[in-house]
């Protein structure tokens, strides 16, 4: 695995809690690899082979694709990675305890837990009305209280765990951009310089 001692670090929260907005920000300023499993996830479905139909089933109903799958794209993505970043940003992983138990014992423990915490009815607001234009087969009413109920359920365990182990920096993702955006500078600046 190429990680080459490269900090990792697991970037968690509710269905649009600004994961992506802030990892497509920092990763060009810190120089990192951002490689978000739900955007690895859509190009498998994209790509029109047999698994990816079943993925996007999975997707659709809010439901977490099991983990050899998004293990076996991870560490493609990883070993694929050539720009020689500085490190590495995981978005949207681990999204339950096995995957995170998993993830340690094979892989890496994570530098840092970014965590976005942001009510639901807004991250509702801001996903109905991403549906409008984002073509997601998940921005709809229906599946996003599937995702809400999975996330609660099962991932914000993941997120406990972490704290429990002093790795999370949680941020509370009910505000601007650029507000959430110094949070999240201020989280890494220990972790990279
Ligand atoms: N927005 C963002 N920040 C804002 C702010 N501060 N103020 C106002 N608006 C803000 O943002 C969402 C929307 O909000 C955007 O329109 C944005 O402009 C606006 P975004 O940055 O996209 O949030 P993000 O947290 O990335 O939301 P996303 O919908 O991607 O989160 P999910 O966790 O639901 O989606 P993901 O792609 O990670 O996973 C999708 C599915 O894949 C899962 O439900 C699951 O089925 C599957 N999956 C797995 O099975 N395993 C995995 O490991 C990963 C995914
Ligand atoms: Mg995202």
């Amino acid at each position: 695995l190429k990680l080459d001692g490269r900090p990792l670090v697991f970037v968690l929260g509710g269905p649009g809690s600004g994961k992506g907005t802030q990892c497509a920000i920092i990763r060009e300023q810190y120089c990192l690899s951002h490689l978000s499993v739900g955007d690895l996830l859509r190009a498998e479905v994209s790509s029109g082979s047999d698994l990816g139909t079943t993925i996007n089933g999975y997707i659709k109903d809010g439901q977490i694709v099991p983990m050899e799958v998004t293990l076996r794209l991870v560490k493609q993505a990883i070993d694929r990675d050539v720009s020689g970043s500085h490190g590495f940003l995981i978005d949207g992983f681990p999204r339950e305890i096995g995957q995170a138990v998993d993830w340690e014992r094979k892989m890496c423990i994570p530098s840092l837990v970014l965590f976005y915490d942001c009510p639901l009815s807004l991250l509702e607001q801001r996903l109905l009305k991403r549906g409008e234009t984002s073509g997601r087969a998940d921005d709809n009413l229906e599946s996003i209280k599937k995702r809400f109920r999975t996330f609660q359920e099962t991932s914000m365990p993941v997120v406990e765990y972490y704290k429990a182990l002093g790795k999370v920096a949680e941020i509370s993702s009910d505000a601007t951009v650029a507000e959430v955006l110094h949070k999240t500078q201020d989280a890494l600046a220990q972790y990279l310089p």
